[in-house]
């Protein structure tokens, strides 16, 4: 007969083994050193993160158009006096720069944001890109790719990728949610579209997106989508998803992301920190699942109201795979009761987390406290396992973290594991 496992030596070992998994980081803004100014990283590019200019505008409110007039090292220090100073910084986005800082070997007890600064001045980028991608224990991030922005798209015309730990995705935003702003633009790419939305006008756009997809080798399509989402939908959004984005994913046989649920510029003084949340309508999901088989689908939605329908969708339909605690979910007891309610609901077919980080010391920060809560929830289910006498094994537990913080993906992208 086994040696029944303790609890304790379970919670040891599932602990021990998240931490030390390396992760794939399926969405985030992050770039790799040839996109140059795009690559944000250092103090105060944490300290002027849109979650925090939220925070702050709402303690220390100033006419957002003074605020972005001061310029970024006086923001970061609004920023640092009035959440940080002023009051304890006791949210996940002021807590989350700490954490840095805290790996990084600084000390923050004594409030000194010059030495912080004199520390990252004399840092080399390169080298700091290494330390960050192994303090927070990631191999590979997966990037946010926009060909519409002319300076990125100017990067990947003039090369492609070297990086391996930077693999790209392409978003489409634009294209779906602003058609009307299109033509122009997709003109200066040399896509020939009248506007009209006819069969010559989708011909060209379908090109233009396997032209993208060979260029940039995506692990996926992707868009942000408002509350409202609808589909079927006569508009241009449901024309242009049904003739050209779903056609392109399946032939170059990669997922299409959909992240569901922002309702952008709610407060449009506020810029990037400008959007809000509103619940999606499920029924689009079976709606699509069901009449795309073969299609696969990414689906991470920002409502948490949503949460539970998403995953009886998930149930019902294997070309769905949810990912992530997005943006305003990415918060420790929201991500408790998601993932909590994920394994329970679909077993180890999830993807839990992605960082969404933009800045990229956001990498350590987000990895420690989602791998904080992630290791708990999974020690609590294998503890109610070997309580009906299913151990689990070290190896059996290795597989599934490395299935949660990657292998997941890998295996619904149709590409095998490294
Ligand atoms: O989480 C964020 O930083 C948001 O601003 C968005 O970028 C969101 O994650 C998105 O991908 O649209
Ligand atoms: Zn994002």
């Amino acid at each position: 007969m086994r040696q029944p496992v303790k609890s304790e030596s379970i919670r040891e070992i599932v602990e021990h083994v998240v931490q030390t998994t390396p992760v794939l980081d399926m969405h985030t803004h992050l770039y790799s050193r040839r996109f140059g100014g795009l690559l944000l990283w250092g103090i105060d590019e944490l300290l002027t993160y849109h979650y925090l200019i939220a925070e702050v505008l709402r303690v220390a409110p100033m006419a957002p158009d003074r605020f972005w007039a001061m310029g970024q090292p006086a923001q970061a220090d609004y920023v640092w006096k009035h959440l940080f100073l002023e009051r304890s910084p006791i949210s996940e986005a002021c807590r989350g720069a700490l954490t840095v800082l805290h790996a990084l070997g600084l000390d923050v007890g004594p409030r000194d944001l010059g030495a912080i600064r004199r520390h990252f001045a004399g840092l080399d980028v390169d080298a700091y890109l290494d330390t960050v991608f192994e303090l927070s224990g990631v191999h590979s991030v997966v990037m946010t790719n926009d060909p519409f922005d002319p300076t990125e798209r100017a990067i990947w015309l003039a090369g492609e990728e070297t990086d391996p730990r930077f693999q790209a995705a392409l978003r489409i935003d634009p294209l779906l949610n602003d058609w009307a702003q299109m033509p122009p633009r997709l003109r200066e790419m040399g896509c020939a579209v009248s506007g009209d939305l006819g069969a010559a006008d989708l011909a060209a756009v379908r090109r233009l997106l396997d032209e993208w997809i060979e260029r940039i080798e995506p692990r996926y399509l992707a868009v942000s989508l408002p509350p409202t989402f609808a589909f079927p939908d006569p508009g241009p959004r449901g024309r242009l998803l049904k003739q050209c984005v779903l056609p392109a994913a399946r032939e170059a046989n990669i997922p299409f992301a959909m992240m569901i649920g922002v309702t952008r510029g709610v407060n449009p003084g506020h810029r990037l920190a400008a959007d809000g949340v509103g619940k999606a309508d499920i029924t689009v999901l079976h709606r699509l699942c069901a009449a795309y088989p073969d299609n696969r689908f990414l689906v991470t939605l920002l409502s948490r109201e949503n949460q539970h329908e998403l995953c009886v969708t998930a149930r019902k339909f294997p070309n769905l795979l949810i990912f992530g605690c997005w943006w305003f979910l990415n918060n420790p007891s929201l991500i408790d009761e998601m993932t909590r309610q994920r394994l329970e609901l679909l077993g180890l077919s999830v993807m839990p987390q992605h960082s969404d980080a933009r800045v990229l010391d956001q990498l350590i920060y987000k990895w420690r406290h989602s791998r904080a809560v992630l290791a708990r929830v999974l020690a609590d289910k294998y503890v109610d396992l070997a309580a009906t006498g299913w151990q689990p094994t070290d190896a059996e537990i290795r597989r599934d973290v490395g299935d949660l913080l990657g292998g997941v993906f890998e295996r619904f992208c149709g590409r095998s594991i490294a």
